[in-house]
């Protein structure tokens, strides 16, 4: 009988292979006794024989993932808006990114209104301002984005493409309105943009915005797929937690305000699907844009990667 080969393990200043020998993302559990992690993803995949973990939709998040609509988007809007009705409000780029910790415009409005002195005194009068007040953001937003201010972000539309000739089904899963969803995805991929997607979820559909994890199960109870099936792509650290608290691998593409954010759970990181240079983990060649093959590579490997590399 011949010894053990022992276990080959990388030089040590090999940091992409230090990354790969990081635990694997945590999958759910299923049935019967569970004998180590290579047995549970084993028992996953035949699962009544369908492959449980093979990558059959890409979830979008809406703002900072598709197009950079928060600074230049909503943030114009809101201010339009106070203007509109003679407020003397306006949040400058510093305390809309404070703001953005809140999610959802009309809930980022109330949360607002309860810091001023000069809001309105009741809860009520809050909400019924903040109704308002979002209600004619969404307006002018819809202005902004139709005069084609606010472009997809690189390699977007590409991968949009790529997608739909693989047969990876595409879906929404955002917090915001749907009406703002319309207005984008209207301007950039034309009036009937909802036939190239198989779910759209956005704010009105969830009674809970991200980072609960409601609107990634809402989308795939619509897909009729299980969370390791998917994969999402998202800006934000709360939009990161609702997808993995959803149990679905989550790639980021870092946008204006989340550049610096902590991103905790990932399953790749990086600048955006325009560059394949600075990605953890790393890609081959540093020429062209992010693809669907780098995806399903990083979703078949399913590592956790820390932003610190
Ligand atoms: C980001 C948000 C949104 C927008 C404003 O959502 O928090 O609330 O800032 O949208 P996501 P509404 O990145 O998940 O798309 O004003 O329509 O709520
Ligand atoms: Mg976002």
């Amino acid at each position: 009988m011949t010894a053990p080969t022992p276990r080959q393990t990388p030089p040590a200043d090999d940091a992409y292979a230090a990354r790969a020998r990081r635990p694997l993302i945590r999958l759910p559990h299923p049935p019967g006794p569970r004998t180590g992690r290579t047995a549970e993803r084993g028992a996953l995949r035949r699962t009544r024989g369908i492959p449980m973990t093979r990558l059959l939709a890409l979830l979008w998040d809406v703002d900072g993932t598709l197009a950079e609509t928060e600074r230049d988007g909503h943030r114009v809007a809101f201010n339009q808006a106070f203007e509109s009705l003679g407020l003397p409000w306006r949040w400058d780029e510093a305390r809309y990114g404070e703001l953005l910790a809140v999610t959802g415009g009309r809930e980022r409005l109330m949360a607002d209104l309860a810091t001023r002195a000069d809001a309105p005194p009741t809860a009520d009068e809050r909400d019924a301002l903040a109704r308002e007040l979002h209600a004619l953001k969404n307006g002018f937003y819809a202005e902004l984005v139709r005069s084609a201010r606010l472009p997809l972000r690189a390699g977007v539309a590409e991968l949009m493409r790529e997608c739909r000739a693989a047969g990876v089904r595409l879906a929404i899963t955002t917090t915001t309105s749907r009406s703002n969803v319309d207005a984008l995805l209207r301007v950039h991929l034309g009036a009937d943009w909802r036939a190239g997607f198989a779910a759209v979820v956005c704010g009105e559909d969830v009674q809970r915005k991200k980072p609960d994890p409601e609107v990634f199960q809402r989308a795939l109870a619509q897909l009729g797929l299980q969370p390791l099936q998917a994969l999402a792509l998202e800006d934000s650290p709360g939009g990161v937690a609702a997808a993995r608290a959803a149990e679905v691998p989550v790639v980021v593409t870092r946008s204006a305000y989340f550049a610096e954010a902590s991103v905790d759970g990932a399953i790749a990181i990086g600048p955006g699907l325009h560059t394949r240079a600075g990605w953890h983990p790393a890609l081959r060649g540093d020429d062209g844009r992010v693809g669907l093959d780098d995806l399903v590579g990083w979703h078949d490997a399913m590592e956790i990667v820390s932003q610190f590399g």
